[in-house]
């Protein structure tokens, strides 16, 4: 029996994913749209703390002043009702037909310039609602024809943007910071910022990088052929892991967005224990919401939307259990010591040696029994076997 979520756990969920109505470039929608506001009160009663949303999820595409009003205001009335928060809102930069070449970085200077007047809007909405992350999924920004894209004036393009918007927030002193979302192709052949280590480097060139993280989503790494638990932990390495994007993926294909643990069940194991346990002295090495962003299948009718919500965070609390229980078992520790993982975090040259001091060291070259220590085995594949009979439940 996995504990039921609570506010506590932090789960927070996309008003597009439970509200995607299984429109796919093959086939029509499976099912009725649903409104928002439904979708906070089902969300809060399974047990999540937070909804997020793209500002055409809340207010349709086009809806002038009073329209956009009014839907803000019967957003704002249930999440009054049911306590949920919004800790994170996105603008859809990808929809509408104007973006077909992208927002931040369309060839076009007209579209581009929109693009950053419909993302200002929305900001202000995202520190309004209380919002902390604002998160920049540049799905169209990227291309089909490398002779139709300047890359490197995109780049700057992108650059121009991130750095004119974090302007904005520090203008305004609101309390909000940026997470890229890298994603490597779908629904352009190819998307600018790719990976996580993409978007890291980039971020290292703007005017604000203390004010810009990332978003990462465990399939868009998984598309990549990347293993999501390594980004992950490079993003927290360098302090930019300002949000995450929970789902599954089975392997290098299309977007899947699966319900989280439905794709690679063991890098999941490996990510919820790295969230709760790889901080300092086994504390969870992230505060910030455990946020799903998957699909409810086609194939499911509106029981089903509930059903995959629950799973969602049935299967992280059930992971975060079973990665309690790895790190409390005496074998595991004992079988971690065998396979010196804290030995990596000791300094390979000792406080104040250098150089000369290594040089010095005739125990690290002249003396060492390159040999010897080639022939002993380092025991991985007995701790793995102990994470996999934990995941099974068999320990
Ligand atoms: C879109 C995309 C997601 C992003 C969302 C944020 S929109 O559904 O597939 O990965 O996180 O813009
Ligand atoms: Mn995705
Ligand atoms: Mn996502």
């Amino acid at each position: 029996m996995a504990p039921r979520p609570t506010p506590a756990d932090k789960f927070s969920f996309g008003l597009w994913t439970v509200g995607w109505q299984g429109r796919d470039p093959f086939g029509h929608a499976t099912r009725a749209a649903i409104d928002p506001v439904e979708s906070v009160h089902r969300l809060a009663e399974l047990g999540a703390y937070g909804v997020t949303f793209h500002d055409d999820d809340l207010i349709p595409f086009g809806s002038d002043v009073t329209t956009r009003d009014a839907h803000i205001a019967r957003f704002r009335k249930a999440l009054d009702e049911t306590g949920l928060v919004v800790p994170m809102v996105t603008t859809d930069l990808f929809q509408q037909p104007v973006f077909k070449d992208g927002g931040f970085t369309s060839n076009d200077r007209d579209v581009r310039r929109y693009a950053l007047r419909k993302v200002l809007r929305n900001i202000d909405l995202a520190a309004e609602l209380g919002a902390q992350t604002f998160v920049m999924w540049g799905g169209r920004e990227g291309a089909e024809y490398d002779v139709a894209k300047d890359v490197q004036a995109a780049l700057e393009r992108y650059r121009e943007a991130v750095d004119l918007l974090c302007q904005y927030v520090i203008d305004r002193g609101y309390d909000l910071r940026f997470a890229l979302e890298p994603k490597p192709n779908e629904p352009r052949g190819d998307i600018l910022l790719p990976t996580v280590g993409h978007a890291l480097a980039f971020i290292s060139t703007l005017a604000h990088p203390e004010r810009v993280g990332l978003n990462p989503e465990v399939g868009h790494e998984q598309m990549a052929g990347l293993n999501f638990a390594h980004g992950i932990a490079q993003a927290l390495w360098q302090g930019k892991l300002f949000h995450i994007d929970l789902n599954g993926q089975r392997g290098v294909k299309y977007d899947q967005d699966l319900v989280f643990g439905h794709g690679d069940l063991l890098n999941s194991f490996a990510l919820v224990d790295l969230l709760e346990h790889g901080g300092p002295a086994g504390a969870p090495a992230y505060d910030g919401p455990r946020h799903f962003d998957y699909k409810p299948s086609r194939t499911e009718d509106i029981d089903g939307v509930w059903v995959s919500a629950a799973a969602n965070m049935r299967t992280y609390l059930l992971l975060k259990e079973r990665a309690a229980a790895f790190r409390a078992d005496p074998e595991v520790a004992e079988a971690l010591a065998a396979s010196k993982v804290a030995e990596l975090g000791v300094p390979t040259v000792g406080d104040g040696e250098g150089y000369a001091g290594l040089l010095a060291d005739t125990t690290a070259f002249e003396e060492f029994d390159v040999e010897a220590v080639a022939a002993r085995g380092f025991g991985f594949i007995r701790l793995n076997q102990l994470a996999v009979e934990h995941v099974l439940g068999a320990r």
